[in-house]
């Protein structure tokens, strides 16, 4: 079973089949069909998940062939194919993605009726694969959707973690972590191919022998090895027939277990090594934007790029294919650093197993990978031990050093007796433990380096790269993310979109610079009024699913003020509490009566990393905090808090399109671009936001007056650092942010004990390394400046309109063609 594909003569065969009639009854045909034969069950016996198993069976039915068909076309033609690599891929529910690419939404709808079923119960079936932590997952998802719309050649790579990220619960306020088991189900939505296997090996020793010709060839001689199974998922444009393949890895042992220890009697150490090679895909580690340097995260990054690598360059590529030629086929796109041990992975592919010399691979190599860096934080930035990665990839070393060593060359000729340099650019951070800085492999191995917002990339030159970029400036771009407006616009916000569509027709949806047009009806009374009443039934939609999910009653008219992100320091939740604390200050304390405040609801969405203390205990207090306010009966319900748990995509449709208020408030230089900002605006809500990521970009096409702009600037913020900030002193001088952190403290909200909230608040008083003290006066203007605009509701959707209008850019096709022009066809 394990070979090349068997060309089949039959010219039955050549073509896709059919797929069932675009109608009620084919739709109902297909079901039944699908139901029985693939389920085994009669509808009359079926339960909601044999349904809900055969309607995505079903709906697939109809991609299957444009997907078939695609592969052909590729197959056939010789255009270059992004292999887009990324660890993460935050994809969402995939039912209602396919229903509409495939426009059977109507026709599943009636279908179902006609069988008795609710598609709706249906589609809340399914579980979202969670196998991302936040942005960076959740933009591979949007550039895969974006270049199947646009029919640009795109194998998406990654791992098929067995559990995703954590399902997050809350138990006296404070954050558990329950696995998220989201196969144990069933998964419709994948095709796997154990036939197509790949194996990969790690560990051991290289050998260095002198062939006939007197050149030296260096094999690996690894210590063990696991299998690859490649896991297919369709990636369907939007309505264009084109489908692309998302190949997700899964680790498999080479051998299931040893059947001697088996019969001596030791079952578990039998299965010992199995156990251990599985491990490999078994979960997605659920930290953010700080790695752990864990031995078995980099088994998951070498496992996967290999599987990749191996994938392309034996089983698409044709048989005789020119390797020299590799950079007119293929594009790596490094989706962070976490597939940088790909660049090392190819050269040894090359020149060891393909008889290359060094240099005529190394050009190879650079032209076929390009690397994108999604922060600024330090510690983000992975690098690894020399140790591990010896121990682990022991060829890979050896390759990344001489690729160090040339590189040093190259520095040492460009600016001579600069030793300083050389040793600042090293691959190899000397110390007392030394490590390999993956940043620097990829921006020496690959093509391009691009940041993910214009400010990132400014501040990705000057600071995080200064040297690299001063050697080679054009090696740099900024590429701004985008978001699909396909799931985040047309299928969350099905009111909007209709509305959008009465008023400029259809084809905003892959052309979303067209809202341009709706610029008019900002203007426009009755638009407006429109416009008003579907914010008000999203805000109803989302009440109605947090009371059914989470057991929330909000009220029905206060302005929706929402916060959702992964909860990290930088990210300044804090911020918001100390907001929402402020506010209840002034009404407890009788400063302002609950009948003069603008009435706010608070959402919050945000998953902890499981380690990170500090953003555990501010979940904590937020949870504390919203407990007390809304059972406080003396604010009369001015203000309330909703922090549902498990924040996820499938969540964040209902909240987008929900939100009055969009809350993007890191302090200036620490957001790489953020992406939830793009959605919040595109959905018409306000941003109120710091001078950070992509809000820049936000605040300069929807204009001032369209944007509560508040907060230190980058440089403001660098020069108080370097003057020495002491959070004190705004403590000490500002009367609101004292007594607003003197409540936060004082135990009323955590049930008397003012020891529960001391970490947070010490922190703040002492540290505060995010600076909310230092922006906090400035927020509240901010904040005072919202509820003003809000009082005048004509106002306030105008500007929501104007966001609308003037968000087109943010579409992730726009930044697939910027990738396109600057980096992947330049
Ligand atoms: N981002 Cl380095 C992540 O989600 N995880 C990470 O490990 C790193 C970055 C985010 C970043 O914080 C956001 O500002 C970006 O919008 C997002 O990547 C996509 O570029």
């Amino acid at each position: 079973v394990v070979g090349p594909t068997m060309p089949v003569r039959n010219p039955v065969a050549q073509g896709p089949v059919n797929p069932p009639a675009h109608t009620v009854d084919g739709f109902v045909e297909a079901f039944l069909r699908e139901l029985n034969f693939g389920q085994g069950v009669l509808l009359s016996r079926s339960t909601v998940n044999d349904q809900y198993l055969a309607l995505a069976r079903t709906v697939q039915q109809y991609l299957v062939a444009g997907w078939l068909e695609t592969g052909a076309r590729r197959r056939q033609g010789d255009r270059k194919i992004i292999g887009y690599l990324s660890a993460e891929y935050l994809l969402g529910r995939q039912l209602d993605n396919a229903l509409m690419a495939t426009t059977l939404g109507e026709i599943a709808e009636e279908a179902m009726t006609q069988c008795g079923l609710d598609l709706a119960r249906l589609r809340a079936q399914e579980i979202e694969p969670g196998l991302g932590n936040g942005g960076l997952g959740r933009l591979a998802a949007c550039f895969v959707d974006s270049l199947a719309t646009l029919d640009v050649p795109c194998i998406g790579y990654g791992i098929r973690y067995e559990y995703g990220i954590f399902r997050q619960t809350f138990v006296d306020d404070r954050q558990a972590e329950v696995p998220d088991s989201w196969l144990s189900l069933g998964s419709p939505w994948e095709f796997p191919h154990p036939e197509r296997q790949v194996r990969v090996a790690f560990g051991g020793r290289t050998e260095t022998t002198t062939d006939e010709q007197g050149r030296e060839r260096t094999t690996w001689v690894p210590a063990w090895d696991v299998l690859g199974i490649p896991y297919h998922y369709m990636v369907p444009g939007y309505r264009n027939g084109s489908v692309n393949t998302l190949r997700l890895w899964s680790a498999k042992a080479t051998q299931a277990f040893d059947l001697q220890i088996f019969n001596s009697g030791d079952y578990a150490e039998a299965v010992r090594s199995q156990t251990f090679a599985e491990n490999i895909s078994k979960v997605l580690y659920p930290e953010d934007s700080t790695p752990q340097g864990k031995e078995l995260r980099l088994q998951q990054q070498y496992f996967f790029v290999a599987c990749s690598l191996h994938d392309f360059i034996e089983n698409t590529l044709p048989r005789d294919f020119d390797l020299r030629r590799l950079p007119e086929r293929i594009i790596f796109q490094l989706n962070d650093t976490h597939p940088v041990i790909g660049i090392p992975e190819l050269m040894r592919i090359l020149v060891d197993l393909k008889g290359f010399e060094w240099d005529e691979a190394w050009d190879i190599t650079r032209e076929c990978f390009a690397y994108t860096c999604h922060t600024l934080l330090p510690e983000a930035l992975e690098v690894w031990p020399v140790e591990l990665l010896g121990r682990l990839l022991p060829r890979h070393l050896e390759i990344i050093y001489r690729i160090n060593d040339n590189f040093l060359d190259e520095v040492r000729e460009a600016y001579p007796g600069d030793a300083d340099r050389v040793s600042r650019m090293s691959i190899i951070a000397e110390g007392p433990q030394r490590a390999v800085r993956m940043a620097y492999l990829a921006t020496i191995g690959g093509s391009r380096v691009n940041g993910v917002a214009e400010l990132q990339s400014q501040l990705l030159r000057e600071k995080v790269l200064p040297d690299f970029s001063e050697l080679w400036p054009d090696k740099f771009t900024n590429i701004t993310n985008g978001v699909t407006p396909r799931r985040f616009l047309h299928q969350a916000n099905p009111l909007l979109s209709t509305l959008i569509t009465e008023a400029i027709g259809p084809s905003w949806v892959t052309d979303l610079e067209q809202l341009r047009g709706l610029e008019p009806y900002a203007d426009d009374a009755g638009f407006r009024e429109q416009f008003q009443a579907v914010k008000q039934a999203n805000k109803e939609r989302l009440y109605r699913e947090l009371r059914a999910r989470d057991g929330l009653e909000l009220p029905r008219h206060a302005m929706l003020d929402v916060m959702v992100k992964r909860l990290h320091e930088y990210k300044r939740q804090t911020l918001k509490l100390l907001h929402i604390v402020s506010l209840y200050d002034d009404l407890i304390s009788g400063d302002v009566s609950p009948a003069d405040m603008v009435s706010r609801t608070f959402v919050f969405g945000a998953k902890a990393a499981p380690g990170y203390y500090m953003a555990k205990e501010i979940i904590y207090l937020i949870n504390s905090v919203g407990r007390t306010i809304n059972e406080d009966k003396r604010i009369e319900g001015a203000l309330s808090v909703a922090f549902p748990a498990n924040y996820n995509v499938t969540l964040a449709e209902k909240v987008v399109p929900a939100a009055d208020l969009s809350e993007q408030i890191s302090l200036a230089g620490k957001e790489a671009s953020g992406t939830g900002n793009m959605k919040f605006a595109l959905n018409g809500a306000l941003t109120i936001g710091t001078d950070d990521g992509a809000n820049v970009e936000i605040r300069a096409l929807v204009g001032d007056d369209n944007f509560f702009l508040f907060g230190l600037t980058e440089p403001e913020a660098e020069q108080l650092r370097a003057d020495g900030y002491d959070p004190k002193t705004f403590y000490r001088s500002d009367e609101k942010l004292r007594r607003t952190l003197d409540l936060l403290g004082s135990g009323i909200f955590t049930g008397g004990d003012a020891s529960a909230s001391a970490p947070l608040v010490q922190n703040l008083l002492h540290d505060d390394p995010f600076m909310a003290l230092a922006d906090f006066r400035s927020y509240l203007d901010a904040q005072t400046r919202v509820d003003e605009a809000y009082r005048d509701s004509d106002a306030w959707t105008r500007s929501a309109i104007l966001n609308v209008a003037r968000t087109g850019f943010f579409s992730s096709d726009r930044s697939m063609r910027d990738y396109l022009d600057r980096v992947w066809l330049a």
